[in-house]
C-alpha cells in the first residue's frame, strides 16, 4: 500500500529529472534568499547556473550544525518570518539551539511525506496512533501528528512520559500503532509486564521508532516484548524532523523521500563522495524546503546507499539502518567503537535486560570502558552465583566480536537511569 503512489514509484529517470529541476530552483533560490550561501558561492567561485547535472551536485559546499549556530536564530532561512508558520528548535549539549522554520508549504509536504511514512508501515485512516514523541520544540511529536491527520488516522497526542498513562491509554483507546524512542518502547514494555498487562490483549499491531540509534537486536527484543512489528524511522530536525526515511514492511533499509531530498555518503575525512554500498556519513540536500533549504548538510550519521530495488516497490533508495553518529563514535585505544555494537552483543548473549551504560575513563594514558549492564529479574532473583562467568562471557565476546578489552559491571535490575526520550548511554570522563 502506498499514500502517494505515483510519487513512492516513481520511475529512477523521472525522479532524476524531478530532483534536477527542483535542485536548479533551490541553488537559484538560496543564492538569492540567503547571504551565508550567496558569500559561500562566490568564495567558491560558483554561479547558481552552473549546476547542470545532478553530478554537479558535488562542487557546492557543505552545510554543517556550526552554520546553523552561526547564524541563529534566522541567517539562513530563505522566506521572511511573515511566511514562516511553525518554527521548531533541536537542542544541543552546548550552547544556542538551532533553528529551523517551516512555511505552510513545507508543513503540508512534511505530512505528506509522514503519511507516506506511516501507510509504509501498515497504518491507514482506521488506525490508531499513540504518539509518545514528545510535543514541543523536538519536531518527533508534531512531526507525527500533522502526518497521522494528513492520513486521516486517529491521533493520540499524548507525547513522552507518563508510562501509567500510556498504558492506560494503550488498553482503553485500543491503540494500534506507537510511535516513540525504541528505549522508550523497551520501557513500556517491561511496565507493561510488571503491571501484568499481556500485549496479546491490546489492539497494538506496529512500532515507529527512531530519533536514536538502535540496533537489529533491539528491534527483536521490541518485537518479542510487545508482540508488534517494529519500523525504523529516521529524521532530523535541520531537514525536517521524522519522516525523512523509513522502513517498508521488507524491513530492510529505510526509503529517502527523494522527490523531497538528495542524500550522499561522504567519507567524513576526505569529504570524497563514496559509491553506493559503502559505509560513510550521510550528507542531505533538501530541494523542495521554503522554509530553511539545507545545502549538502553532514549530518553526522552513519550509514550505506542501498540502491537496489526494494520488493515493495517503491523506487526510492533505500539507506541502511543507522550504524551511530560521527560523534558518539568512541574511539578506545584506536579502536572505532558505537555503542549500537555493543547492545547487540548484549542482547545476543541473552540473560541481562537491553540497558546499558558504557563509562570511559582515562588510566594515565590508556583508555578504559567499562560496560554496565542490568541484570534479567529472573537471574538476578535465582543466580547470584555464576555472575563471574556471564561477566566473563560477555567481556570475551565483546573483546572478539568488537576487539575491545572492557571491564563488566553486572547490575541490579531497575538500577540504569530510564528515558522517555532519547537515552544517554556514554558516560565519558575523559578529559580529553
Ligand atoms: O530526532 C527527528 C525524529 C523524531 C526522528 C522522531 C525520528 C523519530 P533531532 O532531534 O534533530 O531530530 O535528531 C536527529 O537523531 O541526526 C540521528 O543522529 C538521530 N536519529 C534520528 N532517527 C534515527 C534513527 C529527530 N532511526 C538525530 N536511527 C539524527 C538512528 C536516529 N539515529
Amino acid at each position: 500500500m502506498y499514500w502517494n503512489k505515483s510519487c513512492e514509484t516513481m520511475p529512477r529517470e523521472r525522479l532524476k529529472e524531478v530532483q534536477l529541476e527542483r535542485l536548479q530552483v533551490m541553488v537559484n533560490r538560496i543564492y538569492h534568499e540567503v547571504p551565508f550561501y550567496r558569500d559561500r558561492f562566490q568564495e567558491m567561485g560558483i554561479l547558481p547556473t552552473d549546476i547542470k547535472s545532478l553530478e554537479d551536485l558535488q562542487k557546492l559546499p557543505f552545510t554543517t550544525k556550526v552554520d546553523l549556530r552561526d547564524n541563529y536564530p534566522y541567517g539562513l532561512f530563505a522566506a521572511p518570518l511573515e511566511k514562516i508558520v511553525r518554527i521548531h528548535a533541536s537542542s544541543g549539549t552546548t550552547g544556542k539551539p538551532t533553528v529551523v522554520g517551516y512555511t505552510r508549504k513545507d508543513i503540508a509536504n512534511w505530512a505528506d511525506m509522514m503519511a507516506r511514512c506511516l501507510v509504509a508501515t501498515g497504518g491507514n485512516e482506521h488506525s490508531v496512533i499513540q504518539n509518545a514523541y514528545g510535543y514541543g520544540l523536538f519536531t518527533g511529536g508534531l512531526g507525527v501528528h500533522y502526518g497521522a491527520e494528513c492520513l486521516g488516522a486517529s491521533i493520540i497526542p499524548i507525547s513522552g512520559g507518563n508510562t501509567q498513562k500510556q498504558m492506560m491509554l494503550m488498553k482503553d483507546f485500543g491503540s494500534t500503532i506507537l510511535t516513540c524512542t525504541p528505549s522508550y518502547a523497551i520501557y513500556l514494555a517491561e511496565s507493561l509486564k510488571e503491571n501484568g498487562i499481556d500485549p496479546e490483549s491490546l489492539n497494538l499491531q506496529a512500532g515507529i521508532f527512531g530519533a536514536e540509534p538502535w540496533s537489529e537486536n533491539i528491534r527483536k527484543e521490541i518485537e518479542k516484548k510487545l508482540k508488534i512489528k517494529a519500523y525504523d524511522i529516521y529524521g532530523l530536525s535541520e531537514i525536517m524532523g521524522p519522516g525523512v526515511a523509513i522502513e517498508c514492511e521488507a524491513q530492510s533499509g529505510l526509503h529517502v523521500w527523494e522527490d523531497h531530498f538528495i542524500p550522499e555518503i561522504i567519507d567524513p575525512n576526505t569529504l570524497e563522495v563514496l559509491p553506493y554500498g559503502e559505509q560513510g556519513e550521510l550528507v542531505i540536500t533538501t530541494i523542495t524546503k521554503e522554509g530553511i533549504p539545507i545545502l549538502r548538510y553532514r549530518t553526522r550519521d552513519i550509514t550505506k546507499i542501498i540502491a537496489e530495488p526494494c520488493e515493495c516497490g517503491r523506487t526510492h533508495l533505500r539507506i541502511s539502518r543507522l550504524q551511530g553518529r560521527t560523534d558518539d563514535m568512541l574511539i578506545i585505544r584506536g579502536v572505532n567503537v558505537f555503542p549500537t555494537q555493543i547492545e547487540s552483543v548484549l542482547l545476543e548473549i541473552g540473560e541481562v535486560e537491553p540497558h546499558y551504560q558504557l563509562v570511559v575513563r582515562r588510566d594515565g594514558s590508556l583508555d578504559t570502558l567499562e560496560i554496565k549492564v542490568e541484570l534479567s529479574e529472573e537471574l538476578f532473583s535465582d543466580r547470584i552465583s555464576g555472575l563471574e562467568e556471564l561477566e566473563r562471557r560477555i567481556r570475551d565476546r565483546i573483546g572478539s566480536i568488537i576487539g575491545i578489552s572492557s571491564k563488566i559491571t553486572l547490575v541490579e535490575p531497575k538500577t540504569l537511569p530510564r528515558s522517555e526520550g532519547k537515552s544517554q548511554r556514554v558516560v565519558d570522563l575523559r578529559n580529553i
